[in-house]
């Protein structure tokens, strides 16, 4: 299964998320993150990517869980997604190629313009609780589709 990295950027009681511009996902609101290269660390990849995509240096980054994904529609799209998150950072959030980034307060995440998941192990990370899940998808989200979720299972570790 193909692994990526995603980090959530909590600061000052706010969370900074991205409007993905293209690709999977586009048109929705996310943590910053991608594809975990060849010989890289997943926690080295989830670095480097939220430095290439909001511009930013992280100072610590904790792992927070790991959800894998799947979908009816296609059984070959599968990922295993690596939630991280990030509490303090260097730099000023850019726009990149890829994110349009903007700081969020915590009672006004936009889950309506997000992946359907997110709204489930949002409140976890949010708690500083580390999760494991498996979701599965109708079909994946664009800026006009809302993935239905056709089953799921999430747990708290420890
Ligand atoms: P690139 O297009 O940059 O990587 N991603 C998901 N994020 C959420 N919240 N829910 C999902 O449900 C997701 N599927 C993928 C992982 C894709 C980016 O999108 C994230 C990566 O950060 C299905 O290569």
């Amino acid at each position: 299964m193909k692994q990526y990295t995603l980090c959530m950027v909590c600061k000052d009681g706010k969370i900074l998320l991205g409007m993905k511009k293209i690709r999977f996902g586009a048109g929705l609101w996310n943590g910053f993150g991608g594809g975990v290269e060849e010989g890289e660390s997943i926690q080295d990849a989830a670095y480097r990517e939220l430095q290439e995509e909001a511009g930013i240096v992280a100072l610590n980054m904790q792992k927070m869980g790991v959800v894998r994904f799947s979908f009816e529609e296609d059984a070959t799209l599968q990922l295993e997604v690596h939630i991280f998150k990030t509490t303090d950072f260097t730099g000023e959030p850019v726009e990149s190629d890829e994110m349009k980034p903007q700081w969020f307060t915590l009672s006004d995440i936009p889950y309506k313009q997000m992946w359907t998941d997110d709204e489930l192990w949002m409140p976890l990370l949010l708690e500083d609780k580390q999760f494991e899940g498996t979701f599965h998808f109708d079909r994946p989200s664009t800026a006009e589709y809302s993935a239905k979720i056709l089953r799921h299972d999430l747990k708290e570790l420890g």
